[in-house]
């Protein structure tokens, strides 16, 4: 009976990619490529969502409940399909369609060009958060920018990070919507007279246009939802265009606006002060806010309510910017007093850190501001200004104080004390970093708002990480505890029942053994590596699933400490050319750089250099092998992190703020080689120290104590650790380097690291 049922529904699918193919790229199905199937599909597919995606909108405007808004610069969806299917548990008739219409249903996922609207781990977070959000039911949305580019392609030529565009938008997105009612218009530059505000002239107009995401949510035993990604773009709208400056010869300056969502910027960690960045970032925030109030309005006819119906969460300060521009569209745009409208902000807003990084704290030239967006700086200057009137207010409180919370201060607006202020809450993403954020980045305004400053781990979308990515693991574990883990991760506890159990811990590495095979054949079929002249060649395994599996994949930086990892693998090379026996280990790495990084570039190529010098040494290689895998992404992650025995998550303490890439590792059974630091301290605890056996380094008060009396002498350490300092040593005795180049980049890190 159930296998009919199956049957129909996936005859009725045929049939419908089959219409696709035909009535949308005028192809029939023999003809059709690859591509073009999947395209097909997705249209397919998508019709069987639209009618949950519209009934959620309509019961949450009919119930006129409370929204939440997610804004963020960044989104990291991974593909599409592939979750899609999962979560709406959908897998055994797509599987039969495949059969049916004689397709490889892998070929067909992998045909999918992954959304990159992000650089790691905070646009990854916003995308795990809409996950949740429309599996929980809850009436939210996301906002974020349609990068016509997200973060670049890296290739690795030689051990060289090239980058490559990413050309996400190569083919038509079958994931997407595009509104045009929905198209807004946000204001550049302009003057206003000082006796008629409403008079604003001069100003510059660009039009956002809005495309529409599905983000699916789990189906469990009811039904499913559907929450909108909302993302802007400047391109589509021919209106941005300056004829007449591209007449007078400027087509930079004429198509600046049209360009202005062309690039994400792929500088995690780094500020970049940069023109095109702040027209971003109010775009993203003007056109949303003008959505929220658009929607709001349909409801209302006042805005008593509007602080009840409206939350929006800031993702970092990026978006922070809608502090200004929210009030000022209260006060100016609609009638709301100054005051009223300030009680509301604080209500409306709250505010995720997620450095502590000073060089990525967001500061904003006050000329720059003043020039772009006139009426919200004014709007700043005006909520600075009563800000440090009611500080004045308060009791012990000095001028140097005063300089110290000030928004403005030094021709500079600190965009992380604006969130502040106008928000409700201020969270860290994990324990340890909201401490070093109460006591240490943001102590002064601790000291008078205690009460703001919140503390919410980071979590992960066991979703995708392991329903979807580890389908064998997801079997295992349903027979054992049943499905309640899936919506609600917390059930996974009890699992501890089995720990002990050796016929379960065969179970399980047999699942390992398993995902580590199905992973070492990706790497055969698709690891190629680069010559220095950017030509593919195949990649040669040395090792097999009996290797210990040991990753770090993350974005390349010095305080995520890849670096310690590369001298620990020359440690290891070392100790087995002395004929030392271990267990055989595959080391792999995986992460980008951001472009003018130059001493993570150099690292990148360190690895490369190691890499290589072990391939050459038939005794090395026979017990260890590294390999560096070019263009890490949510795909790819999705392929590493079930097999992976070990996790390396080894920041310098208190510098990662929380880390998730930590947690996706640990849900697929791999031991976490880490320092206690972000959300690996929270993991230990509740995993407990019997299955966390391999904790080390210093800790982040050690840390701090270190740097404040200068005690760190890494030459010392060097002279009384023999074995660590002929590792290091290699970095310049030229064995582990071909040319020149590479040896000024090996030395550069060795004197960097060890002159102190
Ligand atoms: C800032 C100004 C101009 C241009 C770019 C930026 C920028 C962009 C991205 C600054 C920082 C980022 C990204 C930060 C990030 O990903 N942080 C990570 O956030 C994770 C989620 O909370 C944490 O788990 C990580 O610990 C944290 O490093």
């Amino acid at each position: 009976m159930e296998q009919n049922i199956y049957d129909l529904q996936a005859e009725q699918l045929c049939q419908k990619i089959k219409h696709y193919l035909i009535t949308t790229m005028g192809r029939v199905e023999e003809e059709a490529g690859d591509e073009e199937f999947y395209r097909a599909f997705c249209f397919a597919l998508r019709e069987e969502i639209m009618i949950n995606w519209l009934a959620g909108i309509r019961t949450y405007e009919k119930e006129n409940t409370r929204r939440l808004y997610y804004l963020s610069m960044e989104f990291l969806p991974g593909r599409f399909l592939s979750n899609s299917i999962r979560n709406l548990q959908a897998l055994e008739i797509v599987q039969l369609v495949m059969k049916k219409m004689g397709r490889d249903f892998k070929v067909i996922l992998s045909r999918e060009l992954e959304p990159g609207l992000g650089n790691g781990g905070l646009g990854r977070l916003a995308s795990g958060f809409l996950d949740s959000l429309s599996t929980l039911h809850l009436p939210a949305m996301g906002y974020g920018l349609r990068y016509q580019y997200g973060i670049f392609e890296q290739q690795l030529w030689e051990g060289v990070q090239v980058e490559k565009p990413d050309l996400w938008l190569l083919n038509e997105n079958p994931w997407e919507f595009r509104r045009d009612l929905r198209r807004t218009s946000v204001q550049f530059c302009g003057i206003s007279s000082s006796e008629e505000p409403k008079k604003f002239r001069d100003f510059e107009e660009v039009w956002a246009l809005p495309y529409d995401y599905p983000i699916i949510g789990y189906k469990g035993d009811e039904s499913f939802s559907v929450t909108t990604l909302r993302l802007w773009t400047t391109k589509e709208s021919p209106r941005n265009f300056k004829i007449q400056k591209y007449n007078a010869g400027r087509l930079d300056q004429a198509a600046e606006n049209t360009a202005l969502t062309d690039v994400l910027y792929p500088s995690d960690y780094h500020e970049t002060g940069k023109r095109i960045r702040l027209k971003q970032e109010f775009l993203l925030v003007s056109a949303s806010l003008q959505d929220i109030i658009r929607r709001y309005k349909e409801k209302h006819s006042n805005f008593d309510q509007f602080a009840d119906k409206v939350r929006i969460q800031i993702n970092d300060t990026h978006p922070a910017l809608a502090i200004a521009e929210l009030m000022r569209l209260l006060t100016e745009e609609n009638g709301v007093e100054w005051n009223e409208g300030w009680e509301m902000i604080q209500q409306i807003f709250g505010f995720t850190n997620h450095t502590i990084l000073h060089e990525a704290l967001e500061e904003w030239d006050l000329n720059l501001i003043n020039y772009l967006l006139p009426k919200q700086y004014r709007i700043i200057e005006r909520i600075n200004h009563d800000f440090l009137d009611s500080l004045r207010k308060k009791e012990g409180v000095d001028e140097e104080m005063i300089r110290r919370l000030s928004i403005i201060e030094n021709g500079r607006v600190r965009m992380s004390h604006l969130a502040i202020v106008g928000s409700h809450k201020v969270n860290g993403v994990a324990k340890l970093h909201t401490e070093i954020l109460k006591n240490r980045v943001f102590k002064d305004f601790y000291l008078h708002f205690p009460e703001k400053f919140t503390a919410i781990t980071n979590g992960v979308s066991q979703r995708r990480w392991l329903f979807n990515a580890n389908p064998e693991l997801t079997e295992w574990i349903t027979k054992k505890i049943d499905t309640g883990w899936i919506k609600d991760f917390s059930q996974i506890q009890q699992l501890r029942d089995f720990a002990g159990d050796p016929t379960c811990q065969r179970e399980f590495l047999e699942i390992k053994i398993k995902k580590k095979k199905q992973f070492l054949k990706f790497l055969v079929e698709h690891g190629n590596h680069r010559d220095r002249d950017g030509i593919q060649h195949k990649m040669e395994l040395s090792l097999d699933s009996n290797a210990l599996i040991d990753v770090q994949v993350k974005r390349f930086h010095e305080y995520k400490r890849q670096l310690l990892n590369a001298l620990h693998l020359l440690m290891v090379f070392q100790e087995i050319k002395e004929g030392e026996n271990r267990i055989p280990r595959l080391s792999i790495l995986g992460g980008k750089a951001a472009p003018t990084y130059e001493t993570a570039k150099k690292i990148l190529l360190l690895f490369h250099c190691i890499s290589r010098t072990i391939k050459k040494d038939p005794k090395a290689s026979s017990k260890l092998q590294l390999i560096v895998m070019e263009n890490y992404n949510v795909s790819k992650a999705e392929k590493i992190i079930p097999a992976a025995d070990l996790s390396e998550q080894i920041s310098l303490a208190g510098m990662e703020a929380s880390g998730t890439g930590n947690m996706k590792f640990a849900m697929n059974g791999a031991l976490t080689i880490g320092t206690e630091d972000g959300a690996n301290i929270e993991m230990k605890e509740s995993i407990t120290e019997k299955w966390w056996p391999l904790s080390f380094g210093c800790r982040a008060e050690e840390i701090s104590e270190m740097q404040k009396n200068g005690s760190y002498r890494p030459q010392d350490l060097l002279s009384h650790h023999p074995k660590i300092a002929q590792a290091v040593d290699l970095l310049r005795d030229g064995s582990l380097t071909e040319n020149s180049r590479e040896q000024e980049a090996l030395n550069e890190i060795y004197y960097s690291s060890t002159l102190r």
